[in-house]
């Protein structure tokens, strides 16, 4: 019996290994000369310069493969599998680190016998470093309705250190008399629709809660061991940080892990977002007052995930130009960022669906 269990288990390791680790793209005779370039220009007249050393994302029903354009801004490869591919760029300013560059094109057919020629342009966009990097929300496997094991994952991408200090993180899913959540409904430059903020202790430009470069934070919305309540679920008791509603009779809070707390005192019910479908975002703090919108020049990173990507997008096209493809309800799935921290504000192609949530790991 216990060699059974045996087999069974490395077989399901094995299993679970190859999910993680989909094959490399397959060998073909397709091949591609991709050009980037970015707009230099600060006026209305375009100067198109090469992208250097840019990362580059190609992605198709093969998988996904990592690549950078040379000196002269160009990828050449050849020996690809015919397929449509989604195709991302991403490097830093040259000058200015705040700043970085970023494009997509999709839907590049490469067949199989042809150079395919693509240019894809990028735009400066503002970086802080800081991006939400997994989203796990979608509850475990379970028959009982449990879904409170949700975390989410933040990422500094930067080569500095970062600092939380009130720092919010935010749902995004009030609507008003036709107008849906995550738009600038007043055209005054703000993003409408919280209803749910919760900071960071401390205020912005404090330098009290450091985040390291390259570090991984786990932000729990209970920080306990939901193993105890579901079996498929996962331990969060070493969380970095929990999202903790002081307004409510109870909620759970573990002293160990400091708390995030709720900015909105009639909200008396425990954190929680979409299980399949929401927004969210993280915003500076600079922007105190949630009433009246979020500043979008404060947002870091926002998204919207769903399980139906084709339902409408709300979201600002300042904040993101896609909708990240979400899993379906405990099904124990999660969503993520291909790479670390890779933001080029398109949701569709930034994030995949990961068979198991992995906190504070890539
Ligand atoms: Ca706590
Ligand atoms: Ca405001
Ligand atoms: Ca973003
Ligand atoms: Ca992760």
């Amino acid at each position: 019996m216990k060699r059974l269990i045996l087999i069974a288990l490395s077989l399901l390791f094995f299993l679970y290994g190859c999910m993680q680790n989909p094959p490399a793209l397959q060998d073909g005779n397709g091949s591609i000369e991709l050009k980037a370039v970015w707009n230099k220009s600060v006026d209305s007249i375009p100067d198109l310069v090469p992208l250097q050393n840019a990362k580059v994302i190609l992605s198709s029903q093969y998988g996904m493969e990592i690549y950078y354009t040379g000196t002269d801004g160009y990828l050449r490869l050849n020996h690809l599998p015919s397929a449509n591919y989604n195709i991302s760029v991403k490097a830093p300013h040259p000058v200015d680190p705040t700043i970085i560059l970023v494009g997509s094109i999709r839907n590049v057919n490469i067949i199989s016998g042809q150079v395919r020629d693509s240019t894809v342009t990028a735009e400066p966009v503002s970086s802080s470093g800081i991006a939400i990097n997994e989203i796990y929300c979608a509850g475990p496997v379970n028959n009982i309705f449990y879904f409170y094991d949700l975390f989410i994952e933040l990422y500094n991408s930067s080569d500095s250190v970062k600092y939380l200090d009130g720092i919010q993180f935010m749902r995004v899913s009030r609507t008003n008399n036709g107008l849906m959540p995550g738009g600038d409904w007043y055209h005054d430059g703000r993003m409408q629709g919280v209803t749910y903020i919760y900071k960071f202790p401390g205020r912005a430009g404090e330098k009290n809660y450091p985040f390291n470069s390259k570090q991984f934070l786990v932000l729990a919305g209970d920080a306990v061991d939901h193993r105890k309540a579901v079996s498929t679920s996962i331990d969060l008791s070493n969380a970095d940080w929990e999202f903790y509603n002081q307004y409510m009779a109870a909620d759970i809070d573990n002293p160990n892990v400091p708390n995030l707390i709720n900015l909105i005192s009639s909200n008396t019910t425990k954190f929680l977002i979409g299980l399949n479908d929401d927004i969210v975002a993280l915003a500076s703090g600079v922007d105190t007052v949630w009433t009246d919108g979020i500043d979008i020049s404060t947002i870091l990173d926002a998204v919207q995930y769903r399980s139906n990507v084709t339902l409408p997008k709300y979201i600002d096209d300042r904040l993101d130009r896609g909708i990240v493809q979400a899993p379906a309800r405990y099904s124990g799935k999660s969503m993520q960022r291909k790479e670390p921290g890779m933001d080029t504000n398109d949701g569709s192609l930034d994030w995949e669906i990961l068979p198991a949530p992995t906190p504070g790991t890539q």
